[in-house]
C-alpha cells in the first residue's frame, strides 16, 4: 500500500476513507482534518482560551498536542480519581499528563479529588450508594462539576475533551436503542454554553478510535495503555464492540451512523423535545446550573457522603 500523498510506503491505511498515508503526511492530515472539523462545527477560534480535559489516555494527550501544534491557547486539567484497582491507574495516568505538560512546556491544572472531598472516587461511590456497585456514575458526575468549576473560575471559554467516534458512536447507539430524545438532542460536536456551564466541545469526534491510536504511537506520544479498570464489561464496550462487527462488515458505517444522526439532528429532528434545558436553577451551593431548585446533584451526593461519615465518626 502506498502513500497516497507522496506514493512512499504507507503507515496506515483507512479503509472507511479509502485513503492510505505515510508517517509524515499522516501526522500531518490529522491535525488537518482537525482544524476542519473545528471550523465545521464552530467549535472555537485563536482568540479564545481552552481547557483540555486530560486523562493521561491516548485521545486526551492528542487532542492537545494537536492543539498546540494548530496554534491554539489550550491548557490541561488532570483529575486525579485516585483509582487504583492493583494498577495504580490514577497514579500512572498522572505521571504522563504531567510528563507531557512538562515536555512541551504546558500549564496542566490539577484537581485531587480525595484532597478536595475528602474521598478518592471509589469510595464516595461506595458511600453514597449510586450506580449499583460501579464507580462510574459517581465519577462521570464529579468529572463534569470538576471541569465546569474550573473552566468558569479560571476563565476558560471551552472545554474540549478528547471523546473518539468510537465513543459518539456508542453513545449515540445507546441513545438511539432507548430512543432518548434529550440525550440525542444533547448529544453533538459541541454543546452550547448555559448559564454557568462553559461551552463543551469534542474536536475528534469525527476520527476512529485506530485513527487516533496510530497518531499517538506515530507522534511518539507516551499514554497510558490500560483502560480505567471500572470499564471493564460496560454496556458502551458492549455497543463498541457491535459497531465493529458492523464496521469490519461494511467498512465506513460508524462514520456515516454518526454523520447522518447529526444531519437529522440539525434538520431538527429532535426539536420538539427542547424543553428539559430551559428550567434550570443555579445550585444554592456551588452555583452550577441543576434542574431542580436547591442543591445540584454532585453537591447532593458530597452532602450524603459527609451526612453519613459525621454518623460513622459519632459512633
Ligand atoms: S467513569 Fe468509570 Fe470511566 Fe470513571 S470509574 Fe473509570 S470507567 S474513569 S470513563
Ligand atoms: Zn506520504
Ligand atoms: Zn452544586
Amino acid at each position: 500500500m502506498k502513500c497516497r500523498k507522496c506514493g512512499e510506503k504507507a503507515s496506515v491505511n483507512m479503509r472507511q476513507h479509502k485513503l492510505a498515508l505515510c508517517k509524515e503526511h499522516y501526522l500531518e492530515w490529522v491535525p488537518e482534518q482537525t482544524e476542519r472539523f473545528i471550523e465545521k462545527y464552530e467549535m472555537f477560534s485563536h482568540d479564545e482560551k481552552i481547557l483540555v480535559a486530560v486523562s493521561g489516555g491516548k485521545d486526551s494527550l492528542s487532542l492537545w498536542d494537536i492543539l498546540i501544534r494548530l496554534g491554539y491557547q489550550a491548557d490541561g486539567l488532570y483529575i486525579g480519581l485516585g483509582i487504583d484497582a492493583g494498577i495504580n491507574y490514577s497514579g500512572e495516568s498522572h505521571r504522563l499528563a504531567d510528563e507531557f505538560a512538562n515536555e512541551h512546556n504546558l500549564k496542566l491544572h490539577v484537581v485531587d479529588i480525595e484532597k478536595e472531598y475528602g474521598q478518592p472516587i471509589p469510595v464516595l461511590s461506595e458511600i453514597s450508594r449510586r450506580g449499583h456497585g460501579k464507580p462510574c456514575a459517581v465519577c462521570g458526575l464529579t468529572k463534569r462539576h470538576v471541569m465546569n468549576r474550573i473552566a468558569r473560575d479560571l476563565g476558560y471559554d471551552v472545554l474540549a475533551t478528547g471523546h473518539n467516534l468510537d465513543d459518539e458512536a456508542a453513545v449515540l447507539f445507546g441513545n438511539t436503542l432507548s430512543w432518548s430524545g434529550d440525550y440525542l438532542l444533547r448529544q453533538g460536536p459541541v454543546l452550547p454554553s448555559a448559564d454557568g456551564l462553559a461551552r463543551k466541545v469534542k474536536p475528534l469526534c469525527r476520527f476512529y478510535e485506530r485513527e487516533m491510536t496510530a497518531y499517538a504511537l506515530l507522534r511518539g506520544i507516551e499514554y497510558i495503555y490500560e483502560e480505567c479498570p471500572f470499564a471493564e464489561g460496560s454496556t458502551s464496550i458492549y455497543y463498541k464492540e457491535i459497531l465493529n462487527q458492523l464496521e469490519n462488515d461494511r467498512p465506513g458505517a460508524k462514520l456515516t451512523f454518526y454523520l447522518r444522526f447529526l444531519e437529522a439532528r440539525q434538520s431538527g429532528l429532535f426539536a420538539e423535545r427542547n424543553d428539559s434545558t430551559l428550567h434550570l436553577h443555579p445550585c444554592t451551593n456551588c452555583g452550577q446550573p441543576t434542574s431542580a431548585p436547591g442543591l445540584c446533584s454532585f453537591c447532593r451526593m458530597i452532602e450524603k457522603v459527609a451526612d453519613k461519615e459525621s454518623i460513622v465518626s459519632n459512633l
